[in-house]
């Protein structure tokens, strides 16, 4: 892959050449211990297995500003006063990093590559000078899109929800720039198309006609499909749950509630699930648990990686970095079949005060380190450790006889009572937790 993919000779990240595998034992903060991209796990690259991506939001547009104070980062690729010359420097930047880090994919928002412009026609036109320059970008990079998105959340208009708004108009408004988004994102060859519905909920239940505005979501998101199919989308297109924030109850609540509402307006054929740990956490699951239930639908897809706090009731979008919580994320997606279209992106931002431009660097490699690690753990546990077996198990009363019988449907009601009178009471059998939670332990190493 070329490095050399910024304009003329100005470099913005000029303290290194390139990111490589260096092994564990290396000192050099600069290198992956963990990750090597062409190192094999059951068959399949480690690239090729996780699939990275920079999310553009954060990195190259998140400045550290919090409800508390302005931005701390002066990012040396946001002088520029013309939007659209900002805008191309700001995707030098990006793809000088990707580049650096080699990463093969990497996300974004409309808003994230180029600000909105007073009309609809206006901001379309700046969108189309940046694929143009993008196309160029990912062709001398080899990097790819993993998913485009429209942020239907930021803009004042949208204080009231875009697909869910009361008001038809700003419906009407979300619904151009999601056309010029999935526009945007076939012409860029992306592998999916990402709608987390940011303030598709409710503040207070008083003032909201709950029923309409989720019938409204689910007629948005079929037109929606029923276009980027139309032009000739064949990626996925991904829902992403998250509880609340900044609504205080989002329709797209975690991943159980959204699968009844996939089935229920038709789109379970076309949408699969974008799954973030900190929107799992935060819906008081564990991350382990939403995959898992996705999985389970045969709607698993794509996953946007970072961590919670433990003590914070909100989302810190920090760099993965438990390898416990990795490991068990792992085993739930090897055994899902891994990643087809999806990947793990990380929307995930360093600190407020983390602000010497090479952290942007020492955050990724966190990340993709700890990722790589859970692969390897996880992959073992799947091929060495008797954990399948003792899962399975738990479960051998229905391999054979009357369990079997059960699981066909071929009991009723009856023969149950037959069948519980003659065994007698069940003998006690053990969960075994401690067990699973050694063999866990035992393969992090
Ligand atoms: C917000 C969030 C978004 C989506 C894309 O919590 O996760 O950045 O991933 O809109
Ligand atoms: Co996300």
């Amino acid at each position: 892959m070329s490095i050399n993919v910024t304009v003329g000779d100005k470099t913005y990240f000029p303290f290194v050449e390139k990111v490589s595998y260096e092994g564990a034992d290396s000192d050099n903060p600069m290198s992956y211990k963990y990750y090597d991209e062409n190192r094999l796990v059951g068959g399949k690259t480690m690239k090729d297995h996780l699939r990275f991506s920079v999310a553009y939001w954060h990195s190259f547009c998140g400045t550290g500003a919090d409800p508390f104070g302005v931005g701390t980062k002066d990012f040396p690729w946001a002088v520029q006063q013309n939007p659209v010359a900002l805008a191309k420097e700001r995707m030098d930047a990006a793809f000088e990093f990707v580049s650096k880090m080699g990463i093969p994919f990497y996300c974004f928002h409309d808003v994230d590559v180029v600000d909105e412009a007073t009309t609809i026609l206006e901001s379309e036109k700046r969108m189309r000078t940046m694929v143009d320059y993008a196309k160029e970008k990912q062709k001398a990079s080899g990097v790819k899109l993993l998913w485009g998105t429209s942020n239907l959340f930021s803009h004042p208009r949208y204080m009231n929800g875009a697909a869910t708004n009361p008001d038809f108009q700003v419906l009407a408004h979300a619904g151009a720039r999601v056309k010029d988004m999935i526009d945007v994102t076939i012409e860029l060859g992306g592998a999916n198309y990402v709608f987390w519905g940011g303030r598709e909920g409710y503040l207070s239940l008083l003032n909201t006609d709950m029923k309409r505005e989720i019938e409204h979501l689910g007629r948005f998101l079929q037109i929606a499909r029923d276009y980027g199919r139309k032009m000739g989308f064949r990626g996925d297109f991904l829902i992403e749950p998250k509880p609340c924030e900044p609504t205080k109850h989002q329709y797209d609540y975690d991943v159980a509630t959204v699968i009844t509402f996939l089935r229920q307006y038709g789109l379970e054929k076309d949408f699969r699930f974008n799954l973030e740990t900190n929107h799992a956490t935060l819906a008081n699951h564990t991350f382990a648990h939403e995959l898992q239930t996705a999985a389970n639908a045969g709607l698993f897809g794509s996953i946007d990686a970072n961590r919670g706090d433990e003590q914070n009731g909100w989302d810190t979008d920090q760099f993965p970095t438990n390898l416990f919580e990795l490991t068990e994320a792992m085993l739930v997606i090897l055994e899902a079949g891994g990643f087809a279209n999806g990947g793990v992106n990380f929307d995930a931002k360093t600190r407020r005060n983390s602000t010497d431009l090479e952290d942007l660097f020492y955050a990724h490699i966190g990340g993709m380190d700890t990722f790589a690690r859970a692969l390897l753990i996880a992959h073992n546990i799947l091929e060495k450790s008797p954990y399948k077996k003792l899962r399975a198990e738990r479960y051998s009363s229905y391999d054979s006889g009357k369990g079997k019988e059960f699981e066909e449907g071929r009991l009723t009601l009856t023969d149950l009572h037959k069948i519980a009178i003659e065994s007698g009471e069940p003998m006690q059998k053990s969960g075994k937790q401690e067990l699973f939670e050694n063999i866990i332990n035992q393969y992090i190493r």
